[in-house]
């Protein structure tokens, strides 16, 4: 039975074996997307979790499709348009500059995903669905198929997670702000950054924010402090959860590991502590290790890290 459905692209992401886009010579392909990385991280966990999306019919976008169905994702509601691209972006990072990302995914396959492409009526049961704030961005389509599919989500009992993931390289922000605060009414789950909360709400500190997501109608809201770990509030608890100490070697789809680490304590009704922490422990292996997805933990590696064991073979 399926516990988790998302939504959103997945992109082709070429990162330079030297330094600058501007200087390298080699690329290395590897997969990349928001929605994906948390189905990707689900799924090593052992959780049964759906991505549906569209992309080019074309050798990346059954590149992406393998890899996911390689990871155990359910794929089968994919398409394949012929008409329209994969996307692909570059990221090239720095130890002075930090990460600097382009991306080439305008009229890309995603741009066209409609409301009727994500059958909702056949999620019943399921324990999530999970959306994330770059999929309203990628096209006016795009934007009215994920407020209307998160309406209907709301009218069918479907419990909807959310995180943010501000993106103002894909819109600007007042286009932004307006729909990501719709998208909170929706939401039984919401997970901003600190940033991101402040974004949305006017306020830096963590307990405003959560408030603030409170009275949009969220049941849980993580805001997450990067190394500093996470604040989380409901309508009965609250506290703070320490971060990991680890050696940060590639900070993207941190975000997306720990929604994967939260839901997975939530579906199996883990204290929402526990579930928090698993969220920061997921998001501190996530970083160590380079491209958005790869360093996602199995269960066991988790349980190790958790523990504190090294899984050295002696
Ligand atoms: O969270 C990681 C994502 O940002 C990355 O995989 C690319 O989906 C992506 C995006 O739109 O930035």
């Amino acid at each position: 039975l399926l516990e988790v459905v998302t939504f959103g692209e997945s992109m082709v992401l070429f990162t330079p074996d030297s330094s600058s886009l501007e200087q390298a010579t080699n690329f290395t392909k590897r997969m990349a997307g928001a929605e994906g990385n948390v189905a990707v991280a689900l799924a090593r966990l052992g959780h049964q979790v759906a991505w549906i999306s569209k992309l080019g019919d074309d050798g990346f976008g059954r590149y992406i499709v393998k890899t996911l169905r390689g990871e155990g994702v359910d794929v089968q509601h994919v398409q394949f348009d012929r008409d329209r691209p994969t996307a692909v972006f570059f990221k090239e990072r720095s130890e002075l500059y930090g990460t600097n990302v382009q991306y080439y995914r305008n009229h890309s396959a995603v741009s066209q995903l409609a409301v009727a492409d994500v059958p909702l009526a056949d999620f019943k049961e399921i324990g999530f669905l999970h959306v994330t704030g770059i999929t309203p961005a990628l096209s006016d389509l795009n934007r009215q198929t994920v407020l209307t599919i998160l309406q209907r989500a709301k009218a069918q009992g479907i419990r909807v997670s959310f995180d943010p993931n501000i993106r103002f390289k894909l819109w600007s922000q007042e286009t932004a702000i307006p729909v990501l605060r719709e998208m909170a009414k929706y939401a039984s789950v919401a997970l901003p950054g600190l940033e991101e909360g402040e974004l949305l709400t006017g306020s830096d500190k963590p307990e405003a924010i959560a408030a603030w997501f409170l009275a949009q109608g969220c049941e849980l809201v993580v805001v997450k402090l990067g190394s500093q770990g996470a604040y989380y509030q409901t309508a009965d608890t609250s506290g703070y959860v320490d971060g990991f100490t680890v050696k940060l070697v590639d900070e993207v789809g941190a975000g997306d590991a720990f929604a994967a680490g939260l839901l997975s304590g939530l579906l199996e009704h883990v204290p929402v502590a526990d579930a928090v922490r698993r969220a920061c422990a997921l998001g501190a292996i996530a970083v160590c290790g380079v491209g958005d997805y790869e360093s996602s933990p199995t269960r066991a590696e988790l349980t190790a890290f958790l523990s504190g064991q090294t899984t050295d073979v002696k």
